[in-house]
């Protein structure tokens, strides 16, 4: 049998970087995909390093070639100017999602934000959590991107059949410290995020899915029935961290609340 080749842009991102490890399997073969340099290939690890941009529709086509599925994580990671938020997160998309489609490629995972709903508030969705498909209501040109995101997705499911799963990720970083007390509820641990992953591309025929990408937090206000629904269990919960926060700062009102934290005050269209 043909190893299952699994093609991820922004392999050198943040997220990218913590699932090449975590990705590895025997009989997988990791494309990587990049704009920037990445570490060689270890002895014995499967990839495939690639070098150019997710809005180059020929970089794309050729990454696309024999994939069976692919995790879309390129892209700007946080608020920039207009102009570049719609040719790399918006337009970016639309390239890869078109090259996937004109090979076949049956399994797409895209990476939206939390951001998409930064405006919502963390207790909309009560002791369920904010549900995975709540409208948009985006915090930054960044959110604005990621709705389109998630939209473009669910156009290439109906359009052509393609499954396609759009993760609202929380916070993903090796710990949820540098966020302060809103990580310990947004936080998605790098092992919860490879899960999460794993899930998306083994469950059969999902169509086109909207989920939160979360670990079990105490504190967690998103809705986790989604992601669960598909396979996924989280093992990880930031409160462990929760005794090496400095005291937190008192509430600020409503901005507190907000579940974008300081996304939602950030002046639009700077990059920061
Ligand atoms: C995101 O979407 C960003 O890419 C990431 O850098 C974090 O800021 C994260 O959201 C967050 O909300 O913590």
């Amino acid at each position: 049998m043909n190893d299952q080749r699994l093609l991820i842009t922004g392999a050198a991102g943040t997220v990218g970087t913590l699932m090449r490890p975590r990705l590895r399997r025997p009989g997988r073969v990791l494309r990587l995909l990049d704009l920037a340099p990445q570490p060689a290939a270890e002895p014995g690890e499967a990839v495939e390093l690639l070098t150019g941009s997710v809005t180059d529709a020929e970089v794309m086509k050729s990454a696309c070639q024999d994939v069976d599925a692919l995790i879309h994580l390129g892209g700007l990671s946080r608020e920039d100017t207009w102009e570049a938020t719609l040719d790399v997160n918006i337009g970016g998309t639309h390239t890869v999602l078109d090259a996937a489609r004109e090979a076949q490629v049956p399994r797409v995972v895209l990476a939206s934000s939390n951001h998409a709903v930064g405006f919502r508030t963390t207790d909309e969705g009560g002791s369920d959590g904010l549900p995975a498909d709540s409208s948009p209501r985006p915090d930054t040109y960044y959110g604005v991107s990621k709705a389109a995101i998630e939209a473009l997705g669910s156009l290439y499911h109906s359009r052509f059949g393609m499954d396609v799963t759009a993760i609202r990720i929380g916070s993903c970083f090796e710990t949820p410290l540098p966020l302060g007390e809103r990580g310990l509820s947004t936080w998605l641990s790098p092992d919860d995020c490879a899960r999460l992953l794993e899930a998306c591309l083994a469950t059969t025929s999902p169509g086109y899915r909207l989920i939160w990408g979360v670990s079990d937090n105490a504190r967690r206000t998103f809705s986790l029935a989604e992601a669960e629904a598909l396979g996924y269990t989280p093992r990880d919960d930031a409160e462990v961290y929760a005794p090496r926060l400095a005291a937190p700062p008192a509430p600020d009102g409503t901005l507190a609340e907000l579940v974008g934290g300081s996304f939602c005050t950030a002046p639009l269209g700077r990059h920061n």
